[in-house]
């Protein structure tokens, strides 16, 4: 039979899916040491939707990715980030948004925190089905990495500059990790206990193996990432303990006690930009 016009019309404006794996990926990626300001970004980046958010033009992405960053401070970081993400994400062919949450005030930095906010608060924004908790200062060195959610949470920065390449110790979850919306949410998020420097991506890790996920991993080869300099931030006294009696918390801490108090939200041109007050005492 003769296909409706209508139909014909239909077919042709369905973009096909984009393939599974990109089909101009190169292998190692150059790190430039450039420093732009965000206005000089913003006119390179034009193609970028507000909120930093983006769409293939030529197919349909396989999934939605939230990329969520815990910030404080680190200006000259978050634009030399955005400088090399933007293109990065965009050669994978993903949809994505660039999700910021910055601590307000000067109280211990509580990155687990930060990153449950930018969870909720990502998913008022987009359908996203696929987080990527990233920190702000680690650029990744090979577009090989895919930054999208597999079947088993992915733990992607493998080989850190500043830890010589070499993954420290087997059960690290912290620097960039990937998770499904599905298994964030079966293991109540990260806690919110962890104030100041460490614990709380081992305490994760906890969590996972809690619920018989495993980590999985891309090859050093591939999950390489240059750390930005910077100075050490004070760490936690208490996160040894907190780590070593977690088990009895991720039921009660995590997502499901998650306060904080939103000061603000701006769709920024190159990223999502939300100012979180939050406190200890609750
Ligand atoms: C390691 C982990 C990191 C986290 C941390 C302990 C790796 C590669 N990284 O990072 O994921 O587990 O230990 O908490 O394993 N931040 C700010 N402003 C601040 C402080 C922190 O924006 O004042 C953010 C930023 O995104 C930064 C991240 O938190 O990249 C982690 O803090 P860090 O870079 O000071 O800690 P580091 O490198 O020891
Ligand atoms: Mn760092």
């Amino acid at each position: 039979t003769i296909k409706n016009p209508s139909d014909l019309r239909n077919s042709s404006t369905e973009l096909p899916l984009c393939p599974l794996i990109p089909a101009d990926l190169k292998g190692p990626v150059p790190i430039s040491d450039v420093a732009h300001s965000m206005e000089q970004l913003e006119l390179l980046f034009d193609n970028v939707e507000p909120g930093g958010h983006y769409t293939p033009p030529n197919c349909r992405a396989r999934s939605k990715v939230a990329l969520v960053i815990p910030y404080r401070d680190r200006a000259s970081q978050l634009t030399a980030f955005l400088y090399h993400m933007h293109p990065f994400l965009q050669k994978q062919q993903l949809e994505y948004g660039i999700i910021i949450v910055e601590q307000a005030g000067t109280g211990p930095f509580n990155r687990a925190m930060l990153m449950n906010i930018g969870f909720v608060e990502a998913q008022k924004l987009h359908k996203y089905d696929c987080f990527i908790f990233h920190d702000v200062d680690l650029l990744p060195e090979d577009d090989r990495n895919l930054y999208t959610c597999p079947e088993q949470p992915r733990h992607m920065s493998v080989a850190v500059s500043t830890l010589r390449y070499r993954l420290p110790y087997k059960d690290i979850f912290g620097g960039v990790s990937a998770l499904t919306l599905e298994q964030f949410k079966t293991v109540n998020g990260f806690s919110n206990k962890f104030w100041g420097w460490g614990g709380e991506d081992d305490d994760m890790a906890n969590r996972l193996k809690y619920h018989d996920y495993h980590i999985s991993r891309y090859p050093a080869n591939i999950a390489r990432y240059k750390m930005l300099p910077h100075r050490r931030q004070p760490a936690n006294p208490k996160r040894h303990e907190f780590l070593y009696n977690g088990n009895k918390r991720f039921t009660t801490d995590g997502l499901n006690n998650l306060h904080y108090n939103p000061k603000d939200l701006k769709l920024n041109k190159l990223y999502t930009w939300i100012l979180v007050e939050i406190s200890e005492n609750r």
